[in-house]
C-alpha cells in the first residue's frame, strides 16, 4: 500500500469520481461510506419492499452492525481503554429535520435501531452512555455484552505494547511510553499530532444516505469509534451535521475518519448547504474536506454527499486506495452506491 501525497490523493480522488458523481441520475439513490455491500443492499431491498427511507437508513446501517463491519461497526470491535465496546449512531429525517442519536452506548448490540426509537419515542435528540442503555431496554433491546474474543485480544495486545497508541497529551506518566493512570502535566504543550495515532483500520464507520422517489432524504450513521479510545469519549457520527446530515430540500451527507477532527468542522452540514447552492455534490465534498485540510493538513476523513436529483461523490483523504466495482452495484474505494436499478 503506498502512501501518497495529500495531492496526488485528491487527484486521484476526484478521477475515480467519474462516474459515481456523473450528471443527474434517476431516484431512488442509497450511497454508503466504504465497500459495505451488504448494507446497501439492505437498504434498497427495503426500499423497494415499500419501507421509507428512514427505514432503509436503518436497515441498512443496522446490517453492517450485524455483520461487524470491518470491526469498526456495532460489537465486538474499537475496544476502549478498558476494554469495552461502545457505540455511537445517529437516523435523522430530511423531511421534518428530527434526529435521533445515541452515543457512549453501552450493552445494546442495535445502535442505529435505538436512535430511531428516540425520534418515535422521545421529544429528545441524543442519549447518551448508560442512561440510553436502559432506555433501549425500555424499548425493548436485549442488554447483552459487546465483548468479543476479538476485542479482548485487541485489547490485550494494546495493553501488552503499553498502551500504545492512545488519545492522551500532556500527562505523567509519558502517554507516549506508558500506560496510565494519568495524571495532568502543569505545563501543558502543544504538539501536532502525528498520524500513526489514528491507524488506517480507524476510519471504516457507516454512512449512509438515502433519496426516495420523491426526493425525501435521510441519512444516518452506525460506528463503535475509535480504537482505545478513553472511555467517555463521543466521536463525530451521532452529532447532526457532523456524521450525518440530511434535507430534503436540498440532499444528504455522511462523513467517517477521523471523527475528533471532523466533528469540529460539520462537515456534512456545510457539504448539504453547498448542495443546497446548486454545488455539484463531488465539489461539495470536496470543499468540506478541503476547509479541514486547511486547519488540519495530516487529518484523514471521507464525505459522501447526494443532492435531491440523484447526484451523487464523494471525497476521500486517506492512507489506503483500494479500488471496488463489483456487478450490480458501484463501490469505490470510500462509496457504495446503488441507483434506480433492480437489485
Ligand atoms: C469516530 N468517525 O468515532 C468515527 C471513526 C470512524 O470507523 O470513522 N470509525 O471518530
Amino acid at each position: 500500500m503506498a502512501v501518497a501525497g495529500c495531492a496526488s490523493l485528491l487527484l486521484i480522488a476526484l478521477q475515480l469520481a467519474g462516474p459515481c458523481g456523473a450528471a443527474a441520475t434517476a431516484l431512488p439513490v442509497v450511497i454508503n461510506t466504504w465497500a459495505f455491500r451488504k448494507a446497501t443492499e439492505t437498504a434498497w431491498r427495503t426500499l423497494q419492499l415499500g419501507g421509507s427511507e428512514l427505514d432503509a437508513v436503518e436497515k441498512g446501517c443496522g446490517q453492517c452492525e450485524i455483520d461487524q463491519c470491518d470491526g469498526s461497526v456495532g460489537y465486538g470491535g474499537s475496544p476502549d481503554e478498558s476494554g469495552e465496546t461502545t457505540l455511537d449512531a445517529m437516523i435523522m429525517d430530511g423531511n421534518t429535520m428530527e434526529v435521533g442519536a445515541v452515543a457512549d452506548l453501552r450493552h445494546v448490540k442495535n445502535a442505529i435501531g435505538v436512535a430511531r426509537k428516540v425520534i418515535e419515542h422521545t421529544k429528545h435528540t441524543l442519549l447518551v452512555g448508560e442512561s440510553a442503555s436502559l432506555f433501549a431496554v425500555r424499548m425493548g433491546f436485549p442488554y447483552e455484552d459487546l465483548t468479543t474474543q476479538r476485542s479482548l485480544s485487541m485489547y490485550s495486545r494494546w495493553l501488552n505494547q503499553s498502551c500504545q497508541p492512545n488519545y492522551w497529551k500532556n500527562v505523567v506518566p509519558d502517554s507516549s511510553k506508558s500506560c496510565g493512570p494519568y495524571k495532568r502535566l502543569e505545563k501543558v504543550s502543544f504538539e501536532e499530532e502525528t498520524i500513526s495515532q489514528r491507524n488506517v483500520h480507524n476510519h471504516d464507520t457507516i454512512g449512509m444516505v438515502v433519496i426516495g422517489k420523491s426526493g425525501t432524504v435521510a441519512s444516518g450513521t452506525s460506528t463503535n469509534g475509535g480504537v482505545h479510545k478513553i472511555p467517555g469519549r463521543v466521536g463525530d457520527s451521532p452529532i447532526a451535521g457532523a456524521g450525518s446530515y440530511a434535507d430534503s430540500t436540498a440532499g444528504g451527507a455522511a462523513a467517517t475518519g477521523d471523527g475528533d477532527t471532523m466533528m469540529r468542522f460539520l462537515p456534512s452540514y456545510q457539504a448539504v448547504e453547498y448542495m443546497r447552492m446548486g454545488t455539484d455534490p463531488t465539489v461539495a465534498c470536496q470543499k468540506v474536506i478541503s476547509r479541514i485540510q486547511k486547519h488540519v493538513p495530516k487529518f484523514f476523513g471521507a464525505v459522501i454527499c447526494a443532492n435531491t436529483t440523484g447526484s451523487y461523490g464523494r471525497l476521500q483523504i486517506t492512507l489506503q486506495l483500494e479500488f471496488h466495482l463489483l456487478p450490480n452495484l458501484t463501490c469505490f474505494d470510500c462509496l457504495c452506491c446503488l441507483k434506480h436499478k433492480k437489485l
